[in-house]
């Protein structure tokens, strides 16, 4: 394999890049806690939805059945309904806010029986990362059983996002809460909140636990914290039941990262179909609709980016974000648009790309964003998640070499800092949890490239 470029230069020797790679399965396998593998050494003790997703992926790369394995735990914590929850406490309480008791699932007639969740979705990883296994796998037979075993759980999750949080019909899939993003306090999410607005009276008991591990000026703000609480605290009243969350939550919002995801685990789950003789009109339908409704409703041709629509209060949150370039991983921009946002926003250096205020692309905030904060969370710090996003994207569109600089940025944080959760956009310094599991799986992703032939 050809060594990979960095800002600094390529990966010196193999021999670096082999204890580079190994370094990322020892991770991977150091946050392996039976049932399923934490996302980080301290921090997330439970199993999170799209963090379980990549994992699986990036165990494929090494460990096909303990990869399964992955799968298997994380789907036992779906709701009869489908739903996918975005936290399964297989292993009781911990020092993590919110433990499993907070959220009284037991309220809902669709939670699942002798578990304990969350009562929230994420973003919809799970299909796009079962197919990637399946076309890495080299033992066809097994993972092709595995795909057929598992196909009918992600088709009941599907199924749940476009009728529970799309009753209307509009084509997109509404989040209910910042959590369901998987990008918690991100810009786009601030105007929404803000109308959020819990009395003192309405807010339950709670004590945060996030910033025991991490720096409070790396976490969300205590005003955030509020309102994800409050949320909760309204949905487990009204006993989970997805008609009420949709239709009174105070906050529901048609995400561009979400509807992404949404859009290319729907071409991952059509080709799965494909695959195992299985019917495909219903993705397609979804995915015909999605498609339109993403074009029509989050792009801004006068900015040339891509919105989130508050859909509570009728408007797009125009906060420039790195969720704009989903549309690139999904493909759901056409050619004109995707020489818009990366000639004028990626290619940017008030915006993305690296200029004297910062060294690393991508910045998950742009910088002239008025809510840019380098080290603080989703507001800026450079995720490994979004860059792999990112760099998919440009290589679909066929920017072949914007992608090799975003993959060898991420490389050189990860192979300078360690596997983080998010790194300072500035000097590349490491920030949030240590031994960030999808950070070491998404470097076995970046690194070694899907095999051509199968699929
Ligand atoms: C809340 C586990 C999760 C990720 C999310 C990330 C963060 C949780 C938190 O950690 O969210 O779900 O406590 O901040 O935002 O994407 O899945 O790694």
């Amino acid at each position: 394999m050809e060594a990979p470029t960095t800002v600094d230069g390529p990966i010196p020797d193999a021999t670096e890049l082999q204890d580079f790679l190994e370094r990322a399965r020892r991770t991977l396998t150091a946050n392996d806690v039976g049932e399923f593998v934490k996302p980080g050494l301290h921090q997330y003790p439970h199993q999170w939805n799209w963090d379980a997703a990549l994992v699986a992926m990036g165990l494929g790369h090494f460990d096909p059945e303990r990869a399964r394995k992955e799968v298997r735990s994380l789907l036992r914590g779906q709701w009869l309904d489908g739903m996918l929850p975005h936290v399964v406490y297989h292993n009781g309480s911990s020092d993590y806010f919110p433990g499993p008791e907070f959220w009284q699932i037991e309220q809902s007639v669709a939670a699942p029986p002798g578990i304990h969740t969350s009562g929230l979705v994420q973003p919809p990883l799970l299909a796009t990362c079962v197919r990637r296994m399946h076309r890495r796998a080299s033992d066809r037979e097994a993972s092709l059983a595995f795909v057929r075993e598992v196909y009918p759980r992600l088709l009941r999750l599907h199924r749940w996002l476009h009728h529970a949080r799309d009753p209307e019909g509009t084509g997109l899939v509404a989040i209910v809460h910042p959590w369901e993003s998987g990008t918690d306090n991100a810009a786009r999410f601030v105007q929404p909140l803000m109308q959020v607005t819990p009395s003192a009276s309405q807010m339950p008991a709670y004590q945060r636990r996030d910033s025991d591990h991490v720096a409070a000026d790396e976490r969300p703000v205590h005003a955030d914290y509020e309102r994800f609480v409050y949320l909760i605290d309204r949905f487990r009243r009204w006993g989970y039941d997805a008609e009420t969350m949709y239709a009174r939550s105070p906050f529901l919002v048609q995400d561009t990262l979400f509807n992404a995801v949404a859009y290319q685990a729907l071409e991952d789950m059509i080709a799965l179909a494909d695959e195992l003789g299985e019917p495909t009109a219903e993705l397609e339908r979804w995915r015909v609709r999605l498609h339109r409704a993403y074009n029509s409703k989050l792009w801004d041709d006068e900015e040339g980016l891509y919105f989130a629509y508050d859909a509570r209060h009728h408007q797009l949150v125009r906060e420039n974000g790195v969720a704009t370039f989903m549309a690139l991983y999904a493909g759901l921009a056409d050619r004109a648009q995707a020489e818009v946002l990366v000639g004028a926003h990626l290619e940017n250096p008030d915006e993305y790309a690296p200029d004297a205020r910062s060294r690393f692309r991508v910045p998950s905030q742009a910088k002239n964003n008025y809510f840019y904060e380098p080290r603080r969370y989703w507001r800026g710090p450079v995720w490994i998640l979004v860059n792999w996003m990112v760099l998919e994207g440009l290589e679909r569109y066929g920017y072949h070499d914007l992608a090799e600089a975003v993959r060898g940025d991420s490389l050189e944080l990860m192979r300078s800092g360690g596997f983080f959760e998010y790194y300072d956009p500035r000097d590349g310094s490491p920030a949030g949890a240590s031994d960030f599991s999808w950070s070491a799986a998404l470097a076995l992703e970046m690194l070694e490239p899907l095999p051509l032939a199968l699929s």
